[in-house]
């Protein structure tokens, strides 16, 4: 089954979100299957946003996703990817679509309240950066049959 990496960035921690967020996931039918708070250490922040080293917000962003602890999650079901960034919405808050995530609780670009792989590429880097140690759950869930 497929999985993605979803993170409560420390501005939804802070702001008491983690629940509001966990349930959104769970009440579409995703399974949760790893999930710790975990303050991210600078090397591997910027391990993980490697892919914008060169853009001018690289060091900002950095600063912000280490500046306070995270909700760490990796969430399964079919095509969790793609789904979990249409129901997290668009990048920048004021682009975000109501309904969404960062449409519902986000205001500006550097303060967008979630992060979510954007790619398998993406999820399988992800989960392996941050769920390295511990790994995820394994488990089958009955309400899965209601839902498949
Ligand atoms: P994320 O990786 O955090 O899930 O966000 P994303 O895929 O929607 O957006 P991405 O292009 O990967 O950018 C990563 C994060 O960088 C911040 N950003 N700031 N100041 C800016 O113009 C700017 N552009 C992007 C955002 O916080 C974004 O989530
Ligand atoms: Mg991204």
């Amino acid at each position: 089954m497929e999985k993605t990496f979803l993170m409560v960035k420390p501005d939804g921690v802070q702001r008491n979100l983690i629940g509001e967020i966990v349930a959104r996931f769970e009440r579409k039918g995703f399974q949760l299957v790893g999930a710790k708070l975990m303050s991210i250490p600078t090397e591997l922040a910027e391990e993980h946003y490697g892919e914008h080293k060169e853009r001018p917000f690289f060091g900002e962003l950095v600063d912000f996703i280490t500046s306070g602890p995270v909700f760490a999650m990796v969430w399964q079901g079919e095509n969790v990817i793609a789904t979990a960034r249409q129901m997290m919405g668009a990048t920048n808050p004021k682009d975000a679509a109501p309904g969404t995530i960062r449409g519902d609780f986000g205001l500006t670009v550097g303060k967008n309240v979630i992060h979510g792989s954007d790619s398998p590429t993406s999820a399988e880097r992800e989960i392996g950066l941050f769920f390295k140690d511990t790994g995820v759950v394994e488990y089958s869930k009955l309400v899965n049959e209601w839902i498949y």
